[in-house]
């Protein structure tokens, strides 16, 4: 699945807070962001840069279950959140 996430004036936009993904499945994080930063998606220990207005894309497979944060790291924003099941 592709998770659409944009980030402006501090704010994030994307369809759902908490995202359910089956185990197993391809996820790729399109994250689009006004700042500079990094993408990271807790526990998968996953880490892109983001330049301002670019899409930085994250993609792995979701073979750990459990619930994960993803974050604008040195914002400390959370994106939303991987349900991972
Ligand atoms: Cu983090």
């Amino acid at each position: 699945m592709t998770i659409d996430v944009t980030v402006s004036g501090g704010k994030v936009s994307t369809a759902k807070q908490l995202v359910d993904v089956p185990v197993g499945s391809p996820v790729e994080l399109v994250v689009t962001s006004d700042v500079a930063d990094h993408v990271h998606v807790h526990g998968y220990d996953e880490m892109v840069d983001v330049v301002p207005g670019v899409p930085a894309r994250v993609g792995f497979i979701a073979s750990i279950p459990g619930v994960f944060e993803v974050e604008l790291e040195n914002a400390k924003l959370r994106l939303l959140q991987l349900r991972v099941q």
